[in-house]
């Protein structure tokens, strides 16, 4: 067994996203990122045919920790100060990727899209019967939502992977998080806080036009 995959549960990470959401209703930016590096290591643990989407959520992690390391990381605290920040000062590309590609806004509407899936998909499990196809959960709510923003090749790419996941029941033990009936509940308890977070963001997106960012 590699080191520390004993010790890996998606309990952790699922528990990341219950700290996102402030007093305020702001979304942290820190518990976020935690969130997703931990997806990424269990993304990992499933076999390098998911290394090019891993890679993918790596880059775009390291994007916005950058940032969060940077002079200007007080800015970047949460989603709503990063919005505020980068279209007050024109760091955002609203158009076309040009001058500033790589905006804190576009790279986080990334993993946004990405948090949508993810919160269809643990759904999809959670209330999918004992021997449902995990692959058949995965490309329905991957069709569903991230699929519109794809290109062929990469929805295709993704399309190959999926067929590499286990059956539900496995892939819920896989979680480490007890049995197939105790990472279910783990799902319900968590899902809540994720359906949360994703909602605050799209509402913030929207209010400030930058759901379709280049
Ligand atoms: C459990 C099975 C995992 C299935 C993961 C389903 C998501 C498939 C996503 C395929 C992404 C492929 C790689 C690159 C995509 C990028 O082009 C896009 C857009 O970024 P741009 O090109 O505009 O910079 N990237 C994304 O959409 C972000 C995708 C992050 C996906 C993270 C999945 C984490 C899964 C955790 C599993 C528990």
């Amino acid at each position: 067994m590699a080191a520390g995959a004993e010790t890996f549960s998606l309990r952790e990470v699922l528990v990341a996203f219950t700290a996102c959401v402030s007093e305020q209703r702001e979304v942290r930016v820190d518990p976020y990122l935690a969130g997703w590096k931990g997806l990424v290591r269990f993304l990992n643990c499933l076999g390098t045919i998911f290394s090019f989407i891993s890679k993918d959520a790596v880059t775009k992690i390291e994007i916005i920790e950058n940032y969060r390391n940077s002079d200007q990381r007080e800015k970047y605290l949460t989603v709503q100060s990063m919005v505020e920040y980068e279209l007050a000062n024109g760091l955002v590309d609203l158009q076309k990727r040009s001058e500033h590609p790589d905006s804190g806004c576009r790279t986080f509407l990334r993993l946004h899209r990405a948090l949508h899936w993810l919160q269809m998909f643990l759904e999809g499990l959670r209330t999918g019967e004992d021997n449902s196809k995990t692959s058949v959960i995965c490309s329905e709510t991957y069709n569903a939502s991230l699929a519109n923003y794809h290109p062929w090749i990469i929805r295709k790419a993704a399309g190959v992977a999926f067929c590499a996941l286990p059956t539900r029941n496995t892939f819920l033990e896989t979680m480490n998080v007890g049995t197939a009936e105790e990472a279910v509940a783990m799902l319900g308890e968590a899902l809540p806080y994720i359906c949360e977070v994703y909602k605050i963001t799209e509402e913030l997106y929207a209010q400030h036009k930058l759901l379709d960012l280049p």
